[in-house]
């Protein structure tokens, strides 16, 4: 039932969480070093902020639910290989162009392979939300030798990430029950007023480099 596999999951968690959280770690430092770095060199950096967290058993067990994966004695290593965005990093540029920066940075790194990439910045979800999502794995060295763990970054300037911040609060609150069409549009509206604000500080950024 859906209850014996939620104490399964606390149960496992412990062993399962470790590698994640050996990898954020590895994340969260290999992009304090790069804004550093930046700032140091060129007295000017693209990331305004980056947040680091870890899946919570609840969001995991709603997503294996989302995917239709069935619930068997095997389930932790389905989610070692399905569910990739349990250690997530989220980077939040200053402009659009900081997006594809970063992601270029990324693309180079040797101790970061690369899975997927979606573009949700090109191609919006129905919902209005606007990201660059890297599906990667990351480079752990432990003490027994090199292991490749998954993780989620999502890139994305302030103004998607207070966009996608406030949406996913206001939906919240509906949890459960779907948020009104109605207000689904006014958010899709937004999203899109909000991307105004990134376009027009991409163009004073081009004017005033000139
Ligand atoms: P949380 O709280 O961040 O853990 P896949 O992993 O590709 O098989 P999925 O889950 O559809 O399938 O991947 P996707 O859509 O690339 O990324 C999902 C994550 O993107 C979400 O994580 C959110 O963080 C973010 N996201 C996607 N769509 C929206 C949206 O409409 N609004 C907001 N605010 N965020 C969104 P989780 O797992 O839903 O939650």
């Amino acid at each position: 039932s859906r209850m014996d596999l939620f104490e399964m999951i606390q149960k496992y968690w412990d062993t399962l969480f470790n590698q994640y959280e050996m990898a954020l770690n590895e994340l969260k430092s290999d992009f304090q070093i790069i804004d550093l770095d930046w700032k140091t060199r060129f007295g000017y950096t693209p990331i305004e902020h980056i947040k680091a967290r870890i899946k919570d058993p609840l969001s995991l067990l709603k997503k294996l639910e989302r995917k239709n994966i069935a619930l068997t004695p095997d389930i932790f290593y389905t989610i070692q290989t399905e569910i990739f965005d349990i250690a997530g990093l989220r980077i939040v540029t200053t402009f659009i162009d900081d997006v594809y920066a970063m992601k270029d940075h990324i693309m180079e790194r040797e101790d970061i392979r690369i899975i997927r990439i979606k573009d949700y910045i090109e191609n919006p979800k129905p919902s209005g939300y606007k990201s660059l999502h890297m599906v990667v794995e990351t480079k752990v060295i432990t003490s027994t030798g090199i292991l490749w763990v998954p993780a989620e970054i999502q890139i994305r300037t302030s103004s998607m990430d207070f966009w996608a911040a406030t949406e996913h609060k206001l939906n919240y609150k509906y949890e459960g029950g779907e948020i009104p069409e109605d207000a689904k549009e006014q958010l899709v509206e937004l999203s899109k007023a909000s991307f105004v604000w990134d376009q027009q500080m991409s163009l004073l950024r081009n004017q005033l480099l000139k």
